[in-house]
């Protein structure tokens, strides 16, 4: 039996996160050539998949050390970097990632330690077995998860319930970082996000194209304010305006 390739990409925003870059760009390293048995959907034999990886990491303006690390994993073949001079936002990061990127599978990963890399085979096997081409990592299906704090919870279930009421879906997780695609997916989507609107903005116009988004369970490990948490209630404002906009436009 030989094993298919199957060539995906990572893609890493990265603003200021020298304290845990090169322990989550090791992790996600060890998901490189995985062999996963699977069984496409319309078949009964099981056949044996080589992921080859590659990760396109994208530094966003940081202030701290972050990409004199990416420059070193960089030498030292780890990854693909790439920077940008001023800092614009994950969105932006995550669209110049996409335009660098070479695989047949696009997943984001960011570059703190909330979301854990050893789950890729959960993540990808849904697209490879043919019955995904969007799959979601949730952390609201049951997986193991740190609990995250009640007004985080109501945030993530109110974004979400938006996007399931406006665009017809029952999706668990909007606002997951473990977002995975098939490159032809994104390839005629128009991104115009800068900032954390882009998780809205590709979940509406995902479901918009009437693509179904296939979730599968993650763990969670959120970090706290004290490790670098950023996001606040006001990143929920433009999330429900993004929701709301590309309802209508695209
Ligand atoms: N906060 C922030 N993150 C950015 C930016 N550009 C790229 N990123 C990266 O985007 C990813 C997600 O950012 P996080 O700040 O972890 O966002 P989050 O997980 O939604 O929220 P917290 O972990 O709670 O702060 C990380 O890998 C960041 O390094 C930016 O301008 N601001
Ligand atoms: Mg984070």
């Amino acid at each position: 039996m030989t094993a298919e390739i199957v060539r995906y990409s990572v893609l890493m925003p990265v603003y200021n996160e020298e304290q845990t870059l090169e322990t989550i760009v090791k992790k996600v390293r060890y998901m490189d050539n995985l062999r996963l048995e699977i069984t496409p959907v319309t078949e009964a034999e099981t056949q044996e998949v080589i992921l080859q990886q590659e990760i396109i990491a994208v530094d966003d303006g940081s202030a701290d050390g972050s990409l004199a690390i990416l420059r070193r994993l960089e030498a030292e073949g780890m990854l693909k970097a790439f920077a940008h001079e001023k800092n614009q936002g994950k969105g932006a990061a995550i669209r110049t990632a996409i335009q660098h990127a070479a695989g047949d599978i696009l997943l984001i990963q960011d570059a703190d330690l909330e979301y854990d890399p050893r789950e890729y085979p959960v993540l990808l096997q849904p697209i490879l077995e043919g019955r995904a081409q969007v799959v979601y990592g949730s952390r609201f299906l049951g997986g193991p998860r740190k609990a995250m704090l009640f007004r985080h919870m109501l945030g993530n279930k109110f974004l979400t319930f938006l996007t399931n009421l406006l665009y017809d879906s029952i999706i668990s997780d909007m606002e997951t970082c473990y977002k995975v695609f098939r490159r032809e997916v994104l390839a005629g989507v128009p991104l115009h996000a800068r900032r954390f609107e882009l998780e809205p903005e590709i979940t509406a116009k995902i479901l918009k194209r009437g693509y179904r988004i296939y979730e599968v369970p993650i763990s969670y490990n959120g970090r706290e304010y004290e490790e670098g948490k950023n996001i606040t209630w006001r990143d929920g404002i433009p999330a429900i305006w993004t929701l709301i906009k590309y309802r209508f436009v695209d």
